[in-house]
């Protein structure tokens, strides 16, 4: 027996000490050399991301290096986040589980198994918006949250900050759409987990994958709430998030509204306050942030003063129902993602209503990681960039085939609905978009 145990014991000692790190090297070097392709591609619209420590790249052995602590005047850590950052820095972060799991999910999955459904996170908004109070008769809200094969903490997480942080008479309800994931855990064991919201969750599964464009007004168009709120599946918000944008959306129903929105690293999982951002973006179409000087805070209102935005960044904003409605929900010749965050922006801002920041309202979101080859996404960034383009930019496509000429002949689907629902709405030429709402995109 001991004769066959110990070579047998060699054998595989040899394969996976030979092996392991073989295949590490492999994957982390793919999943680096991806990840600064995405920079350069049209589908990367989170670009905070691109502010995270270059040193979770380029450090070869430990993801990530020294630990930054960022600035919180008069609280002291708790013992919790602690303990937790003391975890997140002992990490073994060359275990094939975790190597694994983050390619499958672009966070960490042993961290957000770890954290569960709930942690407290800290508290990002600026001091002075402690003094805002709300009234409590606001408008409800149905949240809306589309998922693909989300890790299923983080999945939690989003529903669990949702309902611990919204007063209850605000919450109309929660609406989850599930786009055809097929993690084994996204099925009965959520059911599951769901039961004890009964009531206040609906969970809606799409017979086919959709894309989240789409995904988002089948989940709009079950809601019940006087304001829709769209959040990503892997989120936190934070305290007093919703009281702003309801009473922003009150005061005037053609305003549409976005938190601020915080970074939560992918690999720490950790919680940091972004600065106050307004949303932009250049010729290519590619979304980018665009820092808020202080002099421009210089009001009465401070540093809670609300930010007018050219653009939303994606996924996480509030609105009226009926005015989503009214100004063309999505469009839905619109694949996957991406573009739909400028399309609505400008939507916006053409047609009659505007497009806010309110620092006091913050959301975490987690800045995912993938692995960027995926034809199938970069093709519908393309194609729904080029609706874009031809329903809304004017003399000013030019600007854009100016810098993609290869997407001058490329075919765009039917978008003659959409170009009505622009005649119908009245719209604003692109040139007084420029003029007024983003002087700062020069040609
Ligand atoms: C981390 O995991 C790798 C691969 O599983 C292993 O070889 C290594 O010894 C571990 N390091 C620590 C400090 O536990
Ligand atoms: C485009 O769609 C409209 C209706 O939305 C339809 O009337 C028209 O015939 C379509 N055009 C083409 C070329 O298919
Ligand atoms: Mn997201």
């Amino acid at each position: 027996m001991r004769g066959i145990i110990i070579p047998s014991l060699l054998y595989v000692f040899l394969i996976f000490g030979i092996w392991t790190p073989l295949l590490y090297i492999l994957i982390y070097h793919n999943h680096v050399n991806n990840f600064e392709k995405k920079t350069q591609e049209p589908a990367s619209i989170w670009s905070l991301e691109r502010n995270l420590p270059r040193q979770v790249i380029h450090d070869s052995e430990q993801i990530p290096g020294p630990y930054v602590r960022y600035e919180r005047p008069d609280e002291d850590e708790t013992k919790e986040e602690k303990s937790f950052l003391k975890m997140s820095k002992d990490f073994n972060y060359s275990s094939s589980e975790f190597i694994d799991g983050f390619l499958k999910y672009g966070l960490n999955p042993i961290l957000s198994k770890i954290l569960g459904s709930e942690r407290e996170v800290p508290d990002t908004r600026n001091k002075k918006c402690f003094q805002n109070h709300y009234p409590t008769n606001l408008p409800t809200a149905s949240v809306v949250i589309c998922f693909h094969n989300e890790e299923f903490n983080a999945l939690l997480r989003t529903m669990f900050s949702v309902i611990n942080l919204t007063p209850h008479h605000f919450l109309e309800e929660i609406i989850l759409v599930d786009d055809m994931s097929n993690f084994d855990d996204l099925k009965e064991k959520l059911d599951y987990h769901l039961e004890i919201f009964r009531g206040k969750v609906k969970l809606i599964r799409n017979k086919k994958r959709e894309g989240l464009i789409r995904s988002r007004m089948i989940g709009a168009s079950r809601a019940a709430g006087d304001v829709l709120v769209f959040l990503d599946s892997h989120c936190e918000v934070n305290k007093v998030w919703l009281e702003p944008l309801l009473q922003a959306v009150a005061k005037d129903p053609k305003m549409v509204v976005c938190p601020l929105i915080d970074v939560i690293d992918s690999i720490t999982l950790e919680y940091q306050p972004s600065p106050v951002v307004r949303g932009a973006f250049n010729w290519y179409l590619q979304f980018k942030w665009d820092r808020v000087f202080s002099y421009e805070m210089d009001g009465p209102e401070g540093p809670t003063t609300p930010i007018r935005s050219p653009a939303m960044a994606g996924g996480i904003f509030a609105i009226n129902r009926h005015y989503f409605n009214e100004i063309g929900q999505y469009d839905k010749g619109m694949n996957l993602w991406g573009a739909e965050n400028l399309e609505l922006s400008l939507r916006i801002w053409m047609c009659g209503g505007q497009l806010f920041i309110l620092p006091c309202s913050r959301v975490g979101h987690v800045s995912k990681r993938r692995p960027q080859n995926q034809p199938e996404l970069t093709k519908a960034v393309m194609h729904n960039s080029l609706r874009l383009v031809h329903v809304w930019l004017d003399e000013y496509k030019e600007q854009f085939f100016l810098r993609r000429p290869g997407l001058k002949s490329v075919a765009y689907g039917n978008i003659s609905e959409r170009a009505e629902l622009r005649k119908r709405l009245g719209c604003r030429p692109f040139q007084w978009y420029l003029d007024n709402v983003f002087p700062e995109l020069e040609t």
